[in-house]
């Protein structure tokens, strides 16, 4: 059994290995945590509330989501196809049975998110995004599977959406899903790495299929009357936003209901947006960043008839999972969105006043690794999945950030 809530030590351990297999860059001001240092973990420092971290799980492989059964159980999907269940501070060794078949697990597809149904309590359904083969051609799509969970195992599973989004690459899948407070259901497909330089031309400007965009759906797949596509000639009725291009990341806001997305720009630009319906969100055509190369995409970052983003990020982060803060634990942090930084190794923390991001701060800036999803536990803190390797055999962990007593702060300039 996986043992949990380890001493700080073994953390320490687990941290100096990450700090020496990461691939990715670490930014210029982070210093990962040496040997015998026992400061670095001992208190992260924040403009508002200094923090923590502690190890909840390990041993884990390339997790990508979480989420908690009304009793206190989490939820844990990895991307090679399993479903994990943590009881009583353990995960259970053998993964959850009747999870599908996925489609790319070794480059960034596999099995993504985790949702549970609103009322999941009465119907006990849950919903996985993940990578679906598809046999006649070896290509592959996102696709949206429902199940009901007995306790024991996935039954009555069904795929509810199947991106028309077909490719052999490994790349771009997006798949995080979420519930709106309305009960819709939220899915971030990718532009499957689509050369940029087709502008106009690239499929995330063509609502006739669903790369690049986000897609709006009824709890069991059917297409909701008022999707803002739905009725107009050829185009896909699922669709509410296009023109994005990979979206790791959404979230709904708990006051306002606004559906709030993040998209990996290529070099430099990763977009936070507010998701209207019907608007095109810009990729190729618009964009913060440039080629992998260096060379120029476009030379507009904004244009009329396209979405700002609400906040960019240049250079990149590699923005993955995000959630609005709403619990009791972190005071000075209620209502703020958190980023997860997956290849910028950090966490972001946005202060957002009707519609705009007013303030942000950086926090544990190359501290923990590659951060893939952030959450709220039942418990009121925040939940971090640690990626590390990617698609190797390295172990992952799942972390908490816990306040730290007396160091309360309150309001500062500036914030
Ligand atoms: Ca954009």
């Amino acid at each position: 059994m996986i043992r949990l809530i380890r001493p700080a030590a073994r953390f320490l351990v687990a941290l100096v290995a990450i700090a020496t297999t990461v691939t990715c860059a670490t930014p210029a001001s982070a210093q990962p945590p040496a040997v015998g240092d026992t400061t670095t973990m001992k208190l992260q420092r924040s403009a508002r509330q200094d923090f923590r971290v502690t190890v909840v799980a390990e041993s884990l492989f390339s997790p990508s989501a979480l989420a908690w059964l009304p009793n206190g159980d989490m939820l844990v999907t990895e991307r090679p196809g399993r479903l994990r269940v943590m009881r009583g501070g353990v995960v259970d060794p053998t993964p959850i049975a009747g999870v599908p078949g996925v489609f790319r697990d070794q480059g960034q597809g596999g099995l993504l998110d985790l949702a549970l149904h609103p009322d999941f309590a009465r119907n006990q359904l849950l919903y996985l995004s993940h990578g679906r083969r598809r046999d006649s051609d070896s290509s592959g799509a996102l696709a949206v599977t429902r199940a009901r969970f007995d306790g024991g195992r996935l039954v009555d599973v069904r795929e509810i959406f199947t991106a028309n989004a077909w490719q052999r690459r490994n790349n771009h899948f997006g798949g995080r899903i979420a519930f709106d407070g309305k009960g819709f259901l939220f899915v971030t497909v990718g532009d499957r790495i689509y050369d940029p330089n087709l502008q106009a031309a690239h499929p995330s400007q063509d609502p006739r299929q669903h790369f690049g965009t986000v897609v709006r759906l009824h709890d069991d797949g059917r297409v909701p009357s008022d999707n803002p596509f739905r009725g107009r000639g050829d185009t896909l009725p699922e669709i509410w936003s296009f023109g994005h291009r990979n979206p790791q990341g959404i979230a709904v806001h708990p006051a306002t209901g606004d559906v709030w997305e993040t998209e990996h720009g290529p070099r430099g630009g990763d977009e936070l947006n507010l998701l209207l319906p019907g608007r095109n969100y810009g990729w190729p055509v618009v964009s913060w960043g440039v080629n992998y190369n260096g060379t120029p995409i476009t030379a507009d970052s904004r244009r009329a008839g396209m979405e700002s983003p609400r906040f960019t990020w240049v250079p990149s982060i590699a923005t993955t999972g995000m959630t609005f803060y709403t619990g009791d634990r972190f005071p000075w942090w209620k209502g703020n969105l958190f980023v997860a930084g997956l290849g910028g190794e950090q966490l972001a923390r946005l202060t957002i006043e009707d519609g705009r991001v007013v303030s942000s701060e950086t926090l544990l800036a190359g501290v923990v690794g590659r951060i893939r999803d952030v959450r709220q536990g039942p418990d009121g803190f925040l939940y971090l999945v640690l990626e590390h390797g990617f698609g190797s055999p390295k172990p992952s962990w799942i972390v908490r950030l816990e306040p730290v007593e007396g160091e309360v702060k309150g309001p500062i300039g500036g914030e």
